[in-house]
């Protein structure tokens, strides 16, 4: 855990810069046509569109994972940094067209990641006063790099923040780094396996949301379909899922 104070902050500084990059690569134009694709989604959701495992909803947060999908915090059976898993496939719905063309497309044209290698997309929605505590993707479900686009609301990406709550309250970051409308951020190494990231609740100040586009490793833990029962079943009576401080990753 690394904060200001580190007696070497200006060399994790250095190696946190290494591993950032941020091009606009979407016009105000590409942002609209996108954002309403995600209220379509955000409506789809709403009506019961989705298999059970896209949807992942909390009071000032709703997650949609796309291609794949993966059981974290209170989800997990055993609990802890590296106990994550994918839900079986055919468990959460394919990635949209949408975004396939619209987001995807786009990024691959950039020469930011090779053609095929995203498989897997999730939009986080925030409403303002949202967040989501501070975290590593777990490497042993994602490659690297990591990538996400910003949409609806300029916000800010946090790195090295502790959390504490209730009331909630955010440690002084290392790193704030903002995440414009229209923004690609892509985060390796330091950047993404060696300091944890969040957004902070103060920097939502109106509803945002993002697409994270990764590439979940082939041979990433799953689910096996007898313990997706076992975490079913909790899911639907729960009332911690909506707590962050149950959520021991995100
Ligand atoms: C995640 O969902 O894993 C994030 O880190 C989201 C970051 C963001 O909202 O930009």
């Amino acid at each position: 855990f690394y904060t200001r104070d580190s007696p070497n902050y200006q060399e994790i500084l250095r190696k946190l810069h290494e591993g950032i990059q941020q091009r606009r690569l979407f016009s105000d134009e590409e942002c609209e046509r996108i954002e309403s694709k995600i209220d379509e989604v955000v409506l789809s959701g709403g009506r019961g569109e989705y298999k059970q495992y896209t949807v992942d909803r909390s009071p000032l947060r709703n997650k949609y994972f796309f291609g794949e999908g993966y059981t974290y915090g209170s989800q997990l059976l055993k609990k802890g940094r590296g106990m994550e898993k994918l839900y079986p496939h055919g468990e959460v719905d394919n990635i949209p067209n949408w975004i396939q063309n619209l987001v995807i497309k786009p990024i691959v044209e950039a020469n930011i990641v090779p053609e095929g290698f995203i498989n897997s997309a999730a939009i986080n929605d925030y409403q303002p006063g949202g967040c989501i505590v501070s975290h590593i993707d777990p490497a042993h479900i994602f490659d690297r790099p990591i990538i996400s686009v910003s949409f609806m609301s300029d916000c800010a990406l946090s790195f090295g923040c502790k959390f504490s709550f209730k009331p909630i309250r955010v440690t002084e970051p290392l790193l704030i780094l903002p995440m414009v409308r229209g923004c690609v951020t892509v985060l390796s190494g330091f950047a993404a396996d060696s300091i944890t990231h969040c957004v902070r609740p103060q920097d939502v100040k109106k509803r945002r949301a993002v697409i994270i586009l990764r590439r979940v490793l082939p041979d990433a833990p799953r689910l096996s379909p007898a313990e997706l029962t076992l975490i079913s079943e909790p899911k639907a009576n729960s009332q911690d899922r909506s707590n962050p401080k149950e959520r021991s990753v995100k």
